[in-house]
């Protein structure tokens, strides 16, 4: 298979999980600026959303939206990073995979969007951003990760999240538990492996 990613994008989390259960994958960076990917292909004729990730399947077959993607990788791969269909506990993994896609994901849109804008983005913005941090904190008081004892998929879009404060201008000083997480999950193997083969360390 192949991933259409961007560097440190919200693909990064596809990535991480494409990498936590070991699966071969080939990997096409996507210029989110001018549409096109490394090999010079027209992005919109691949995901005419123009978005990514975007997962492409040995047979051709594409499929979009992260949080399908994510759940159509642990159904067809042995794992122990959502539990199975029917099992009360996958819903509470997709309670927070969803929340990581769309609450928290989306009150970053503002602050890239204004990046370069003028004049500054209004306050309501970072105060509808720090409302989100402030319940991932509160829901790490008592467990090392987002769903309980062990790394589920959300905690890897968190992660990816939590790697663009430095757009609000926010660190994780004011977030303890969210910092520890941060730390946590950065140490992983395959954390590390994908963010060696998006560039974004060494
Ligand atoms: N609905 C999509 C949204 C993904 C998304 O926002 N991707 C961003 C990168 S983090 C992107 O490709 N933005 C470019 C664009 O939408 O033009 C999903 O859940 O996969």
């Amino acid at each position: 298979m192949k991933l259409f990613y961007s560097k440190g994008a919200c693909s990064l989390s596809t990535h991480i999980i494409i990498n936590e259960l070991g699966i071969k994958c080939e990997f096409e960076a996507v210029n989110l600026g001018t549409k096109v990917t490394e090999k010079g292909t027209d992005f919109y004729t691949i995901n005419p959303k123009g978005a990514v990730p975007t997962l492409q399947l040995d047979n051709g077959e594409l499929i979009t939206e992260n949080l399908v993607i994510q759940q159509y990788l642990v159904d067809t791969h042995k794992n122990n990073l959502c539990p199975s269909i029917g099992e009360i506990k996958r819903y509470h993994v997709l309670e927070w995979l969803s929340f990581g896609a769309s609450d928290l994901h989306k009150s970053f849109t503002p602050f890239f969007a204004y990046k370069m804008a003028e004049p500054a983005l209004p306050d309501i913005f970072l105060t509808i951003l720090k409302g989100k941090l402030n319940i991932l904190e509160k829901q790490l008081a008592d467990r090392d990760y987002i769903a309980g004892k062990h790394f589920t998929l959300p905690d890897a879009y968190i992660f990816v999240c939590l790697r663009w404060l430095g757009v609000a201008k926010l660190t994780l000083a004011d977030w303890p538990n969210l910092s520890n997480y941060f730390d946590r999950i950065k140490e992983r193997p395959a954390v590390i492996q994908s963010m060696k083969e998006e560039g974004l360390i060494t």
